[in-house]
């Protein structure tokens, strides 16, 4: 009998410890650990990109190390490198600037670790330095852009119209493509002149500056403002009227992005047209990371579904932005 019960005893303590090792295994198991590089905090855009990256990294349990880089490449590098040490199983980051990537990229494919690109690209000639571009067709949201102008110009039957760019950041993928865009749907149209484009970097007080200088410049010949997002265009706005214009009337206003302020400003009739870019990547980020993290193969880009609000519709109708 008394062999019986060292026999349970002993049955009983190697199902504890093998139960023990399992769940201290379980919690030695982490989550993927996932570094973002965010370029800073420079319109309602990117605020709610970032709010958008950290809900859906809680929601799928991904451990997320987020870094703000103030809109400062040297500071995105940095971050990258952090990332490196840290032995993160992903690396997201969305780069200021096309151009100089290439040093520290080589140096996460040399540690092993996936990059994906959110929101804007990278400009190379290396193979193989990034996985995936998750972010917008900048190009058709130009595009887009300049298509509303000449359905705009033809309703209103106008001969000729001067038009002032404000662009975003120089160098940037947005700034690039939406002018590209924006300048290939418009370029076979002779009634169309542009008589200026200028750097706002995507901030609203530069929008405010530049809308300044080119009012003093071209005074009431211009006809059109496209801007490349909505924090330059609502920076500009007030510049307008302390000028005696109307937005949206005396000079037909294009925007890009579509959050909620601009949204309340094309309702009251001062943007006549604003190109939604979703702010909302979070979620295919964490998919895509996930499938890298387990091995799977992912698409080189994924374009998120966008639209355009104007003044072609009811924009009573326009639902709650989130950003
Ligand atoms: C576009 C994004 C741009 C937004 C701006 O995807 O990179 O940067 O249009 C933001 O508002 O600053």
């Amino acid at each position: 009998m008394k062999r019986f019960f060292l026999m349970l005893f002993i049955a009983f303590a190697v199902t504890c410890f093998s139960a023990c090792g399992k769940e201290s295994d379980e919690k030695d198991e982490p989550g993927l650990l996932l570094g973002f590089s965010q370029i800073g905090s420079e319109s309602a855009w990117r605020i709610g990109n970032t709010q958008d990256i950290e809900d859906a990294a809680e929601k799928s349990g991904i451990n997320l190390m987020f870094e703000n880089a103030n809109q400062k490449q040297e500071n995105q590098i940095a971050a990258i490198r952090k990332f490196i040490a840290y032995k993160v199983d992903v690396i997201a980051f969305s780069p200021i600037v096309e151009d100089g990537w290439d040093n520290v990229l080589e140096e996460a494919k040399d540690a092993g670790i996936p990059v994906i690109l959110v929101d804007r690209d990278i400009s190379t000639d290396k193979k193989g330095l990034t996985t995936c571009l998750i972010g917008a067709d900048f190009y058709h949201e130009g595009y887009m852009a300049g298509e509303y102008l000449i359905r705009k110009v033809d309703g209103l039957g106008l001969e000729y119209v001067n038009i002032v760019e404000i662009t975003g950041t120089v160098n940037s993928t947005p700034m690039r493509q939406r002018q590209a865009g924006f300048m290939d749907a418009i370029s076979g149209d002779t009634r169309m002149t542009v008589l200026e484009s200028i750097d706002g970097d995507f901030l609203k007080s530069r929008g405010a500056e530049n809308m300044r200088y080119l009012l003093q410049t071209y005074g009431d010949t211009i006809d059109v403002f496209f801007s490349h997002n909505d924090e330059m265009t609502l920076g500009a706005i007030p510049e307008i009227e302390k000028a005696g214009f109307v937005p949206g009337k005396d000079m037909i206003i294009i925007s890009i992005d579509g959050g909620q302020e601009a949204i309340d400003v094309l309702k009251q009739g001062k943007i006549n047209c604003i190109v939604e870019c979703t702010p909302k990547l979070g979620k295919l980020l964490m998919e895509t990371a996930l499938k890298l993290k387990n091995g799977e193969s992912v698409m080189d880009t994924i374009h998120p579904e966008e639209q355009v609000f104007s003044d072609e519709m009811d924009t009573s109708q326009i639902a709650p932005r989130g950003y």
